[in-house]
C-alpha cells in the first residue's frame, strides 16, 4: 500500500542525520493547515456550513421562479440560480432587515451560480437581483423560514 510504504520511509529518515525529508513533511503539514484555514472566509462572513440541499431558482425579466420547499430554522441551502433571461442576473438573499446573507455572481444568459445561506432565525426573506433596475422592476421573491 502506498501509504504504508511511504511512512515507513518517514521512519527511517528520522534515524538519518540529514532529515531532510521529515522537513519536507512538516512544511507540506503545515501549508495543509493553512488552506483549511482559508476556507473560513473573512470575519463578517462566517464560513458556509455544508448545504442540506439545493433549491433551483431561475431568473428571467423580471423574476425569480422556483420551490424552496419547506425550509426550517437552521436549514442551510445550496441555491442554484440559473439565469433564463435576456440579460445578466444575480442572486441575493436578504434577511427581514434588508441584511444581505449571501450573493450569486453575476451570470450572462444561459449561465447559472450557486450561494450557500444558513437561515439561523423563523421569519420572512427576501431573494433579490440588484443589478440596474431589475429590482424596482419587480425581481423579488419572498421566502418564509419556519420554526423547526
Ligand atoms: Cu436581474
Amino acid at each position: 500500500m502506498w501509504w504504508t510504504s511511504r511512512s515507513t520511509v518517514d521512519v527511517a529518515s528520522t534515524d538519518q542525520p540529514r532529515g531532510g525529508n521529515r522537513h519536507r513533511l512538516a512544511t507540506i503539514a503545515v501549508v495543509g493547515v493553512l488552506a483549511l484555514a482559508g476556507c473560513g472566509g473573512s470575519d463578517d462572513e462566517p464560513a458556509a456550513a455544508t448545504p442540506d440541499r439545493s433549491v433551483e431558482v431561475t431568473a428571467t425579466e423580471y423574476a425569480f421562479a422556483g420551490d424552496p420547499g419547506e425550509i426550517i430554522a437552521g436549514d442551510t441551502i445550496n441555491f442554484v440560480l440559473v439565469n433564463a433571461g435576456q440579460v445578466d442576473h444575480s442572486l441575493q438573499v436578504l434577511n427581514a432587515d434588508g441584511r444581505r446573507l449571501g450573493e450569486t455572481s453575476r451570470i450572462s444568459p444561459g449561465g447559472r451560480a450557486d450561494v450557500t445561506v444558513t437561515f439561523d432565525d423563523a421569519g420572512p426573506y427576501r431573494l433579490i437581483c440588484d443589478i440596474d433596475d431589475h429590482l424596482s422592476r419587480g425581481q423579488s421573491a419572498g421566502l418564509t423560514v419556519i420554526d423547526g
